[in-house]
């Protein structure tokens, strides 16, 4: 049957797998440039440090950031490297967690924790390693009208300073095997999680030049799916493998640490992060229908299994 020229064009349906796919290669391309080689002196260090950022991670935050970036009508390939800074933050800080000193694992992303493989004198090494090069990328990243360098490093630091990441972690470790309330879980999981994922989504708006009213949208929309994303990160550890996640499963309960199942059981954590995504999406309204790619990831992430 002829097709008639009025017909008009069926949308083009959005795929999330797709658009992971391509961002996964863009980012892992990315990093690959940006990270010392292999190589270069000091190898065991540079080794390292690859090692355990091509270890396999989902790359969710520089994904949300070149999702926030086309939200606000900019280009993702603009806001790569400020997403690759926050992937370099949070892969420093997984390796610093994995430490005996701190959660002592030995497995992440599937594979054995970086000082299992390299010691942990290298291993802390190589996560401040990858923490100072984040800020050089956020320093190489190009400014816009509104946004300079020193705001891009500004948002990094802050976000991976004392009030924020460390704060989380601090608080983490003095609450292991302690009573502890849902309002300082939530304190916990505002600072260990939501912040860097809040991070990634504003940088990727500063990347492209995002109105104060976007900057907030954003910002919001960051925090409550950081927070659903921990709520199924701890629902996760009670229902998965190590295997499926690539990571220690059961870890919290075996050190006693407070959990949104173990204070609300399960049921109720799955209805919060429910609720939780339901606010990210409201937060999007300012955005105008330009967010579709960011409405699918915190979907995503609220039915995801790994
Ligand atoms: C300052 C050392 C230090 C730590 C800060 C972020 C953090 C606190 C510790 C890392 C471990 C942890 C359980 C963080 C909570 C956030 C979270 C669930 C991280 C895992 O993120 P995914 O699932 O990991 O995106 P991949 O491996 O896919 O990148």
């Amino acid at each position: 049957m002829p097709v008639s020229p009025n017909r008009k064009a069926k949308p083009s349906i959005f795929s999330l797998k797709r658009y992971i796919d391509r961002g996964v290669k863009l980012v892992n391309a990315a990093l690959n440039q940006h990270l010392p080689k292999a190589s270069a002196k000091p190898k065991t260090l540079h080794e390292s440090m690859r090692y355990s950022m091509f270890a396999g991670g989902k790359r969710l935050r520089p994904i949300l950031c070149m999702a926030a970036a086309e939200a606000c009508g900019g280009r993702a390939s603009d806001s790569l490297i400020l997403g690759s800074a926050a992937e370099c933050i949070h892969t420093y800080s997984l390796i610093h967690d994995d430490l005996p000193g701190m959660d002592d694992d030995d497995l992440r992303r599937g594979k054995p924790t970086n000082h299992v493989v390299y010691g942990e004198g290298i291993a802390v090494l190589a996560g401040d390693a990858l923490l100072t090069l984040a800020f050089d990328l956020a320093n190489q990243a190009r400014p816009t009208k509104r946004y300079k360098q020193n705001d891009y490093v500004g948002e990094l630091a802050k976000t991976a300073g004392h009030a924020e990441l460390i704060a989380g972690q601090v608080a983490d470790l003095e609450g292991e095997g302690k009573p502890v309330t849902r309002a300082q879980l939530r304190y916990i999981h505002e600072r260990k999680t939501s912040a860097l994922l809040t991070c990634s989504v504003r940088l990727g708006g500063m990347s492209a030049n995002a109105t104060p009213r976007q900057l907030q949208a954003l910002t919001d929309f960051g925090y409550h799916v950081g927070l659903a994303f921990q709520v199924i990160d701890d629902i996760l550890d009670v229902t998965q493998s190590s295997e499926q996640l690539g990571k220690t499963a059961g870890k919290d309960a075996a050190v006693q640490k407070a959990t949104y199942p173990s204070i609300v059981g399960l049921a109720k954590s799955r209805k919060i992060a429910t609720d939780l995504t339901a606010k990210a999406y409201s937060a999007l309204k300012p955005l105008k229908g330009k967010a579709v790619a960011l409405e699918a990831l915190a979907d995503y992430l609220l039915k995801r299994d790994h």
